[in-house]
């Protein structure tokens, strides 16, 4: 079997997915997400102008073979650009390696390790107040693990809360906004709003908060400590992840677990940080950390180290990159939790997949290969809008992380 086409699809129903769709001379076609958020369409040039010429004629079946060459070949290896374009091509490869088998990829991996997927929700809510019924909304849905992001008085807006619902879109507009940011109000606030949704929801309801790489490590160490009390689940990005060697700062001052990595593109941006058990989950996902094939060798050194799987989930990575996740999810010995904001109903039409939440799990397709597809027809009626995250300052205007 060859490959003969390989076509690079821009849609925006509701945000911008790229998707690469690797069509073979028996008409088996798979597909991969290719969507990195405010950059889509430097993984286009990547893909259209470096990758889909060397694809043409190669055997779909040798994954691993064209992983190495997309990866060692490039020369300039790793960054999320390449990363995510060969995410794309290796999950495509899986999907059809899934439908030439007649088998639903997690087969492929080792077959099930659980019966579903835990996931986890995004309650969020301008005010403590307005935080509880959101919070109870997952519960009532049944979510069995809730993140849990409020306002910080004082500040007209903060990473993870926007609109109501479901669904938040931090790229909304062409032009990065601005955000202002005050560390100092965010570390009174947020232990405020933990003790009431415990004294709420309880001990035992599983509760995440998103930091967004926005601490010094003894800030996160600060932060850590005064959660104690609440047995969150997991922190997530407390601090810029370049420097790994800085969370071990944060590990002496506390206990409360730490969960990173969705920014990351290969197992060299984790490699200490998992072997020094400076983490407890690592987030990386399929569509930047390199697809299926090294999302798992990511997952594999994880597990020699006590370290949990946590992949991110955003509205900003496609229902392909869902679908390929949860085949990794169900197969995995160190699962741990998979985040999962629900697309909007025009992108759950554009991409057509068979992946369905039930009590507070999500459950892959069972038809041979990932269980998604793309409609290029529909896709082709949602055109591309330029979007890009949004960059923050300090109230003196120094540019902070956002
Ligand atoms: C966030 C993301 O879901 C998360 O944990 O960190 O929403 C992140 O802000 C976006 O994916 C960035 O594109
Ligand atoms: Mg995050």
């Amino acid at each position: 079997m060859r490959i003969v086409e390989a076509r690079v699809i821009v849609t925006c129903p509701g945000r911008n997915f790229v998707t690469l769709k690797i069509v073979t001379e028996d008409g088996v076609s798979g597909v991969g997400d290719a969507t990195l958020n405010g950059r889509e369409l430097a993984v286009v040039a990547y893909l259209e102008e470096h990758v889909v010429p060397l694809l043409i004629g190669r055997d779909p079946a040798r994954i691993e073979d064209t992983w190495q060459y997309l990866y060692k070949g490039s020369y300039w290896r790793r960054g999320p650009v390449t990363m995510t374009a060969i995410a794309a091509v290796d999950t495509a490869l899986w999907d059809i390696k899934g439908k030439v088998a007649g088998l639903p990829v997690y087969q492929l991996l080792g077959g099930r390790s659980r019966e579903g997927v835990t996931v986890y929700g995004h309650a969020n809510a301008a005010t403590a107040e307005e935080l509880m019924p959101e919070i109870a909304r997952f519960v009532a849905r049944g979510y069995r693990a809730v993140r849990v992001q409020t306002g910080i008085p004082g500040l007209s807006s903060v990473y993870g809360v926007g609109h109501k619902g479901d669904s938040y879109e931090p790229a909304n507009a062409a032009l990065p906004e601005e955000a202002v940011w005050d560390t100092a109000l965010y570390l009174d606030q947020v232990p405020r709003v933990f003790a009431d949704v415990r004294a709420e929801f309880g001990p035992h309801l599983r509760l995440l908060h998103d930091v967004h790489h926005r601490l010094t490590p003894i800030e996160a160490a600060r932060l850590g400590r005064s959660l104690e009390p609440f047995a969150l689940t997991w922190l997530e990005d407390p601090v810029p992840a370049e420097l790994q060697d800085g969370f071990r700062l944060i590990r002496q001052h506390t206990t409360t677990p730490l969960a990173v990595g969705e920014v990351f593109n290969t197992v060299w941006d984790c490699h200490e940080l998992i072997t020094s058990q400076l983490i407890d989950y690592v987030r990386a996902t399929v569509v930047h950390a390199g697809g299926i094939t090294h999302l798992r060798r990511i997952f594999d050194l994880a597990a020699l180290h006590h370290v949990r799987s946590g992949s991110h989930g955003a509205t900003d990575l496609s229902p392909v990159c869902m679908a390929a996740a949860l085949h990794l999810d169900l197969a995995i010995p160190n699962f741990g939790l998979q985040e999962y904001m629900p697309h909007p109903p025009e992108a759950d039409e554009v991409f057509p997949h068979g992946y369905h939440f039930e009590d507070g799990y999500l459950h892959p397709s069972e038809t041979p290969g990932l269980g998604v597809d793309i409609d290029e027809e529909l896709a082709a009626r949602y055109p591309y809008r330029p979007a890009s995250l949004p960059v923050n300052r300090l109230t003196d205007g120094t540019l902070h992380s956002w």
